[in-house]
């Protein structure tokens, strides 16, 4: 029996459902006297640090698992259960760690982008009994914006770098914690946790150490969901967003069963795009949340929920925030959650008040969940015009010339499904939302999506240079090489692609491998 101490802040879901497929069970903490008892404990840290040291308090598990990892019984932290071992974090320096590990939790500190999201290495620091069966070349799930900084070089396990090389594990004793989500990171991610429940193991080194890691670019299967006229819930895909043909929905297949064949196939993320989302209100929608807890029982990778997340008015006049909508999401099993029109209405507010309100979808959800779970998801349309003065907004000049041989281009932000254009600019809402607390961007492009042209290159350099967050491309993959062309091209850390998955044209793996012959760092 594992104990899981849930203090009810993210997606504990997929540890759950990680544990489990091992054949475990699971008990979730509900006092303190379940952790006192504990045999072996799982903390899956989510959220923010300042948020969870609260709620440890007010939930009284402070004083419990102080007692419980002093007693050296077996312990997992993961993320934000690794940073509350440690004395203090920059990200809320008025509350206190738990001060088991000394040392501090730092921002990370480099130009890079920032959160640290993806596919990274461990650089092996001594033998363990957690890296049982692992090569030593793995990637595993990382997703955070501070790190820990041990003061006694002793408990280091591993090192991964970003930037600089940085703590991403630690072991003392029966302790043993990481910065990264083995839950999510398919088989090696599951080999650790594992190596961590059979509690008998033999420390061991991996045979190949690595001196230096690399984060790799992440190919990201997208699968836009609606139901179609007969009522059931489909995979579906546009031509430069209309879903229909001959006048029915594209029925490409069934969410659940797509997510499963990408895991294998090896996507690192899955992103669900719940295409109605605008219309419907999401907790009505109940298939969409059952897609996310089928799923996330056997697909161990990233899954990232879109749609619908606003605040809203049900029909008997309950009113719903959205954070209520994204804690559904969370704990259906989602690791992030987008945001598509309603972070167009923040910024056009924002924009207008000169302030943020400071009680809008992104700014609540990222406080409570981290940045890291918010991404906003942008559908933007090219706009052409005769000069960079024509017009009010951020205006690039481009090499693919307009109707009447236009020079200049705007992105036009639209909501809806790209039924309604609004009077911003992506690049505009892109830093708007990096400033109230997004964590990364989709950048869509309707007048590629569909299309097999390949991203608009543009469009994405334009974007990852005015934010400092991770960007991810997407709309009009169609060949291997246009993967290539987008990460050497423009900044992007991850691909998204839908069509060609969807229709077989081209295998995930062949993607990957076609990257990796080209010098692209990928995760294989
Ligand atoms: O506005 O918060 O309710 O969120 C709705 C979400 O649904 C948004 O993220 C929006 O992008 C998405 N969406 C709405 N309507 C459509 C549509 O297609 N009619 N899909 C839609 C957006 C675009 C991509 C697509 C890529 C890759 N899908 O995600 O997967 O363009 O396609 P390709 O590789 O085939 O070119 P809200």
């Amino acid at each position: 029996m594992i104990t899981l101490l849930d203090y009810g802040a993210g997606n504990v879901r997929s540890v759950i459902n990680a544990i489990e497929s091992l054949g475990e069970t699971v008990k979730i903490v509900d006092s303190a006297a379940d952790i006192l008892s504990a045999e072996k404990l799982v903390f899956p840290g989510v959220g923010a640090f300042g948020s969870m040291i609260r709620i440890l308090h007010e939930k009284k598990f402070v004083e419990p698992l102080k007692a419980y990892i002093n007693s050296n019984r077996p312990f997992l932290g993961i993320c934000l259960g690794l940073q509350a071992l440690f004395d203090r974090s920059e990200e809320a320096p008025q509350f206190s760690g738990l001060g088991l590990i000394a040392g501090s939790v730092k921002r990370f500190a480099t130009d890079l982008s920032v959160p640290h999201i993806g596919w990274n290495g461990l650089n092996v620091k001594q033998p363990s009994r957690i890296f049982a069966g692992l090569k030593g070349d793995e990637k595993f799930y990382f997703v955070h914006s501070y790190h820990v900084d041990v003061a006694d070089p002793s408990v280091i396990l591993t090192t991964t770098d970003y930037g600089y090389e940085f703590v991403s594990s630690i072991q003392k004793g029966n302790i043993i914690a990481c910065q990264f989500h083995p839950e999510k990171s398919g088989r090696p991610g599951l080999l650790i946790l594992k190596n961590f429940l059979e509690t008998a193991g033999r420390a061991v080194s991996p045979v190949r150490l690595s001196t230096r890691t690399t984060l790799a670019k992440r190919i990201i299967a997208c699968l836009d969901v609606r139901a179609n006229d007969q009522g059931d819930l489909v995979v579906t895909k546009g031509d430069q967003y209309d879903v229909r043909q001959n006048g029915d929905v594209r029925n490409l297949g069934l969410p659940v069963e797509l997510a499963r064949r990408y895991y294998q196939e090896g996507a690192d993320e899955i992103t669900f795009l719940n295409i109605t989302g605008f219309r419907d209100f999401p907790l009505e929608d109940m298939p969409m949340l059952e897609v996310l807890r089928r799923t996330s029982r056997n697909v161990f990778v990233p899954l990232t929920i879109g749609g619908g997340i606003r605040d809203y008015q049900d029909k008997d006049g309950r009113q719903y925030s959205a954070l209520q909508v994204a804690a559904e999401y969370f704990r259906s099993g989602a690791d992030k959650v987008s945001i598509g029109s309603d972070a167009v209405l923040i910024a056009e507010a924002y924009l207008a008040d000169g302030q943020p309100s400071g009680c809008s979808s992104i700014e609540e959800i990222s406080r409570v969940y981290g940045n890291q779970a918010l991404v906003v998801s942008i559908d933007p349309r090219r706009v052409y015009v005769g000069s960079p003065q024509a017009v009010g907004h951020q205006v690039i000049k481009t090499a693919i010339a307009g109707p009447a041989g236009e020079q200049y281009c705007w992105y036009q932000c639209t909501i809806k499904g790209g039924r309604e254009g609004r009077e911003l600019d992506a690049i505009t809402l892109a830093q708007v939302c990096e400033k109230l607390g997004a964590g990364e961007i989709l950048l869509n492009c309707i007048d590629r999506d569909g299309t097999k042209m390949g991203f608009d290159i543009e469009l994405i350099n334009a974007v990852t240079k005015a934010v400092s967050i991770p960007v991810i491309a997407s709309s009009g993959a169609g060949r291997v090489d246009h993967f290539q062309e987008v990460f050497s091209a423009t900044e992007a850390e991850a691909a998204l692609a839908a069509g060609i998955f969807h229709r077989r044209e081209i295998p995930l793996e062949d993607v990957k491998r076609y990257l990796a012959d080209n010098r692209v760092e990928v995760r294989r």
